[in-house]
This record gives C-alpha cells, sequence and structure tokens, in this order.
C-alpha cells in the first residue's frame, strides 16, 4: 500500500488529522491497533477549548457537537466551605464546551467512510521504518495479513504508549517528566450533574471533580493514593466520598446512582522533544502528558494536530519545506504553556502527601488571591479556554 501521510493510531489526534488532510484533499490512511469500539469505550476527556470545537466546525462535523455539547461560561474552586467562580465569559470573551471526547472520536469515526479517510482497525505490530528518509513506511499485520504501508510522512498519533515515541534515536530525545503521588478515580453515572459548572474542590480529604457530559449525565473524580484498586471503592463509598470533599452545598444537590464507568487514572506531566524527527511528526499524547486537572489533554492535542495539518498542506500544496521544519517549535511553544497551567492548577487543587503546613498555608493564600483579584482570575480564565493557537 501506498499512501501521501501514514497515521498512527485512531483516537481523536489520528482521526482529527486524517479528516483535516482528506479536506486539503491529501492521501492518508490511519492504522489503529484496537476495535472501534474498544477505542469509543474508553471514557477520557469532558472539556472542549474553542480550537477543537472550531475545527470540528470547519470540517463540518460538529452538528451534534453544537446540539447536545454544553457551552460553559465558568467554572469554580472550592476550599472548604468557599466557592470562587473564574467567569470565563466576562474575562476572556470565550467559553468552553462539555462534549466528551467519546463522542467528538465518535462524530469523527461515523465521517471517516464518506470522506474517503481509511481507517485499519485491529491492525497489529505496527512498526516504524526508515523515519530519517523521504521514504518512510509501517509495517504491520492486519486481518492476518502481513502488511507494508509506504508514505511520504509518518504522523505518530499513538498515545502514550505507542511506538512512534521510540522510533526516534535516544540520540536526539530529551523527556521531561513529573509523576504525581496520587491517581484520580473517576466515576459516570446517569444522574443529572450536582452543578450547571464545573467545582473542583481542594479538601482537607482530597481533590474532588464535579463534571458532566449533559444535564442527565455526570462525570465525578476523587484523587486516591496510587496503592488503590478500584475494586476496593464501592459506588456508595465514592459518592460519600464526593459528598464530604466538594462540601455542603454542592452534596446537597448530589443524585446519587449506579456507575457505568469507574476507574483509576495515574497523573504524570510529560514532555518528549523533538515532535519531528526526520519524516516522522508526533501529535498528541505520543508526545506530551498532562495532569487532567486543566482539561487540556484533548486539546492540546488538537492543537498540535492544527499545526501538523497545516505543515503537511503546506509541504504538499505549496512545496514549502519549511513547514515541516517549523512544526515542531510551534506545537512546543503551546504545549509548555498547557503544561505549566495544568501543573500549577494541579499543584493549587490537591494535598501532596509530603507537603508540610507552609505548602498548605501558599494554596490557601494563592486562593485568598484569586478570589480577590481580577487579574488572577483572568490568568486562569484564558490560560482554561485555551491559549491561542
Ligand atoms: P489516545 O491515547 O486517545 O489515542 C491513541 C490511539 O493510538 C489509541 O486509539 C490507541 O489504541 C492507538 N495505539 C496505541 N498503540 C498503537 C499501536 N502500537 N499501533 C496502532 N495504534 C496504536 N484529558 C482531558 O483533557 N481530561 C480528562 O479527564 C482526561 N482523562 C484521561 C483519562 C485517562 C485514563 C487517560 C489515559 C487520558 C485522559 N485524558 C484526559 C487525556 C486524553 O484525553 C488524551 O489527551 C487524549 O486521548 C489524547 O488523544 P490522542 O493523542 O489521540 O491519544
Ligand atoms: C471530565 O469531565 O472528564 C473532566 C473535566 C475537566 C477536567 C478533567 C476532566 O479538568
Amino acid at each position: 500500500m501506498k499512501t501521501q501521510v501514514a497515521i498512527v493510531g485512531a483516537g481523536p489526534a489520528g482521526l482529527l488529522l486524517g479528516h483535516l488532510l482528506r479536506a486539503e484533499g491529501i492521501e492518508c490512511v490511519v492504522v489503529e491497533r484496537q476495535t472501534g469500539d474498544y477505542v469509543l469505550g474508553r471514557i477520557r476527556a469532558g472539556v472542549l477549548e474553542s480550537i477543537t470545537v472550531n475545527l470540528m466546525e470547519r470540517l463540518g462535523l460538529d452538528a451534534r457537537l453544537k446540539a447536545e455539547g454544553l457551552v460553559e461560561e465558568g467554572f469554580n474552586l472550592a476550599d472548604g466551605e468557599r466557592l470562587i467562580r473564574i467567569d470565563v465569559a466576562g474575562l476572556t470573551g470565550q467559553t468552553v464546551t462539555v462534549y466528551g471526547q467519546t463522542e467528538v472520536t465518535r462524530d469523527l469515526m461515523d465521517a471517516a467512510p464518506e470522506r474517503g479517510l481509511p481507517v485499519l482497525y485491529g491492525a497489529s505490530d505496527v512498526a516504524l521504518h526508515d523515519i530519517e528518509s523521504d521514504a518512510p513506511y509501517l509495517t504491520f499485520t492486519h486481518e492476518g495479513r502481513a502488511e507494508r504501508l509506504d508514505a511520504r510522512f509518518i504522523v505518530g498519533c499513538d498515545g502514550f504508549h505507542g511506538p512512534s515515541r521510540k522510533a526516534i534515536p535516544a540520540s536526539v530525545a530529551r523527556e521531561y517528566e513529573r509523576v504525581y503521588p496520587f491517581g484520580w478515580l473517576g466515576i459516570l453515572a446517569d444522574v443529572p450533574p450536582c452543578n450547571h459548572e464545573l467545582i473542583y474542590a481542594n479538601h482537607e480529604r482530597g481533590f474532588a471533580l464535579a463534571s458532566m457530559r449533559s444535564h442527565t449525565r455526570s462525570r465525578y473524580y476523587v484523587d486516591v493514593p496510587l496503592t488503590e484498586k478500584i475494586e476496593d471503592w464501592s459506588d456508595e463509598r465514592i459518592w460519600d466520598e464526593l459528598a464530604i470533599r466538594l462540601g455542603p452545598d454542592a452534596a446537597a444537590n448530589i443524585t446519587r446512582g449506579p456507575s457505568i464507568e469507574k476507574s483509576i487514572a495515574p497523573l504524570r506531566s510529560y514532555v518528549f522533544e523533538p515532535m519531528r524527527h526526520g519524516s516522522l511528526l508526533l501529535c498528541g499524547d505520543a508526545a506530551h502528558i498532562v495532569p487532567p486537572t486543566g482539561a487540556k489533554g484533548l486539546n492540546l492535542a488538537a492543537s498540535d494536530v492544527h499545526y501538523a495539518a497545516q505543515a503537511l498542506t503546506g509541504f504538499f500544496k505549496a512545496n514549502d519545506a519549511d513547514a515541516i521544519a517549523s512544526y515542531a517549535a510551534k506545537a512546543l511553544a503551546r504545549v509548555w504553556k498547557s503544561e505549566r497551567f495544568s501543573w500549577t492548577l494541579t499543584k493549587l487543587m490537591h494535598r501532596f502527601p509530603d507537603d508540610g503546613p507552609f505548602e498548605r498555608a501558599m494554596q490557601v493564600a494563592e486562593l485568598d488571591y484569586i478570589a480577590t483579584s481580577r487579574a488572577a482570575q483572568t490568568s486562569i480564565a484564558e490560560n482554561y479556554v485555551g491559549l491561542p493557537v
């Protein structure tokens, strides 16, 4: 098989890039290890920045997003009994949209056949070859047959555990990482949200987040030590912990119900450089991970893909080789600013096991400052809605 761009991974990054390239008439093939149902079964992000909404709009794939997405004009930071509302709309003129990553992926997946975007699901043993040449290729097994896919570029959209990042020689690689001493236990339930806007809470027992997927489906999180096992957390235990950590006002509005899904995800901050080596570009979690506190993971994948599509379109349609050369620096500039915001909000809203009274006093002082400063709230708001692309 031969194409112009081979994309590894059919998560949001891979599918979004595939659609953007096809919209420019650029040939591409997406190679995915799992089945489509498996990809849709992963419950992940919930908040979309305007970059992500705008890309879906540009592709004409925003009908469901506009019909079902919840436009949010603010969110809240809770610290015991205090609730600090960040008026993102009033402070930045922008909003965020609550619409699950699963739904974004479903919209992209459903539109692939009619838009001439081939997605090969169930491809195993994907390997990258000759990435430093102008003729890289993938090998993999698909439907029991050994396959080879020749391309001019390969884009690794294969997440944190995929093969693409590992294909870049250690001699040119630089990694930056912070692993957090806790994970997020998430629960999804068909119950109405306790609040019409998100609440991030820093309680003496730990972090909690009240989010949602719709007016009838809620998504909640509590942070737990990394030693915790999901089987030790009954639904009732999770609801009890949420009611304590979110505070009495929110607790009074929590509707309990059976979990549809519950899982524990570890938290890390991670950046891999370079995001391009030879004919291989990296997008999304293949190149970076953020703690979900800032709701940046999916949206960073979208901005990477925006830059990658620009670069590849410049190369194929304007014969602009410089466009490819400038991809990594452009993408990383936004990645690092999102990493900073996600790390800052994680530090502010979580109790770290090694923190002492001074660190807690700093959290209280920072929340006091945010509660009383328009400038501080504006800074948080402009990062939360997403910095310019
Ligand atoms: P993805 O990981 O989504 O997709 C990569 C794709 O590549 C997958 O489909 C995978 O099957 C495929 N792949 C992997 N190896 C392969 C191989 N060898 N061959 C072929 N295909 C291969 N972000 C938020 O903003 N908010 C959240 O609440 C949030 N919660 C998260 C919870 C968890 C457990 C995880 C892991 C992440 C969470 N994230 C969250 C971040 C998440 O949403 C990512 O940022 C987002 O999925 C990034 O999309 P992709 O880069 O496409 O990577
Ligand atoms: C979610 O709804 O899953 C969600 C929302 C905001 C975050 C993280 C996760 O910061």
